[in-house]
């Protein structure tokens, strides 16, 4: 048993398409996966605005809401709560060069059109979370934007969405690149600044994704620490990464076990989810997966948390306590690795 909830996101079930080739699987209807979801022991769905309501940019308001609230029967048929809703703005006409941070008004005002309708739906699927993925908040080329301005766009942006709602939370889930060369908030010490800067930091916090730490060269675990230690690590994309290159959105634990023991470490330690937090996956089957297998990720991610925390539960604290004495991080580094090796 796991003292965690877990979340995940319909995109996690894919099609299989990359930037080199097409896609390799069928399309699953989102009831479908759904469903799946709640059969695998899941708790929550985390949504795009447009997984929630496709072609929103074609409806009203009033007609978003009302598509919301059938989505809203859908999660309660299954026993399922809405972790957050994202604006989905990296697949827009209008914002091929960012939302918040595009030096076009045209494109900030549609960026934050969606984000009231994200806004919108949140409250009609009952949660109170928005998070802020800021794929293109930066710049291809250096030169095109101004990076002090955009990171005041950034913050009006989220001062306008606080001021829309008074409920709603804004997480913002740092990426240092891909699909942009440099971001504007690379990391969660990036988050928790910006944070400070809104009219109300005490609705401004992070989410944390494994793989974008990674990317940036950091620990994910001693990211999540940061955030906790300001109370403002409210969700995590729990998944794996490779080194340094594309974004690889593997399973969890499948890389580096000593970093994923870490990583539910401090959040067993911290009492992540004492607040209702759920902890999320954000992972990809390979392309050569077969359909068959196609939820095989998300399994062996859930499993790998609860391995973990059972090595958690494990973990001698004073047989630390006397190597850190010692100062003997020779000893406590291989107490660790045959602790994972099970021996
Ligand atoms: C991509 C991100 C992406 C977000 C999702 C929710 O690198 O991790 O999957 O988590 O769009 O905002
Ligand atoms: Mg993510």
């Amino acid at each position: 048993m796991s003292q965690f909830k877990f979340s995940v996101g319909p995109w996690n079930v894919h099609e299989g398409g990359d930037a080199f080739g097409p896609t390799v699987r069928d399309s699953i209807s989102f009831e479908e996966k759904i469903k799946r979801f709640s059969e695998l022991g899941f708790s929550a769905i985390q949504f795009h605005d447009d997984d929630a309501v496709p072609n929103m940019n074609e409806l009203t308001e009033d007609e978003i809401k009302a598509e919301a609230r059938k989505v809203k029967a859908l999660l309660d048929k299954y026993s399922l709560k809405a972790e957050f809703v994202a604006p989905r703005l990296w697949e827009d006409d209008h914002t091929h060069d960012g939302g918040y941070t595009s030096m076009s008004q045209v494109d900030r005002d549609f960026a934050m059109w969606r984000s009231y309708r994200s806004i919108d739906i949140a409250k009609e699927l009952d949660c109170d979370k928005i998070v802020l993925w800021l794929a293109r908040e930066g710049t291809l080329c250096y030169e095109s934007k101004d990076p002090v301005v955009g990171v005041n766009h950034l913050v009006d942006s989220i001062n306008k969405m606080l001021d829309y709602d008074d409920n709603i939370k804004v997480l913002i889930e740092p990426k240092p690149n891909e699909p942009i060369d440099r971001s504007f908030c690379p990391t969660i010490g990036h988050v928790m600044g910006i944070s400070s800067r809104t009219n109300d930091p005490s609705r401004v916090g992070g989410l944390l994704e494994s793989a974008h730490a990674i990317l940036a060269g950091i620990d994910p675990a001693n990211e999540m620490a940061f955030a906790l230690s300001f109370d403002k690590l409210w969700g995590v994309h729990l998944n794996d990464q490779n080194g340094m290159k594309y974004d690889q959105d593997k399973s969890f634990g499948s890389e580096n076990l000593r970093q994923a023991f870490n990583q539910v470490r401090v959040l067993v330690e911290n009492d992540f989810g004492k607040n209702g937090e759920y902890v999320g996956l954000d992972v990809k089957a390979m392309r050569t997966q077969k359909i068959e297998d196609c939820y095989r990720h998300l399994e062996n991610s859930m499993r790998v948390v609860r391995l973990m925390e059972e090595k958690v539960k494990q973990f001698d604290y004073e047989l630390q306590k006397k190597y850190i004495e010692e100062r003997n991080y020779e000893a406590l580094e291989m107490y660790v690795i045959e602790l994972l090796l099970g021996l």
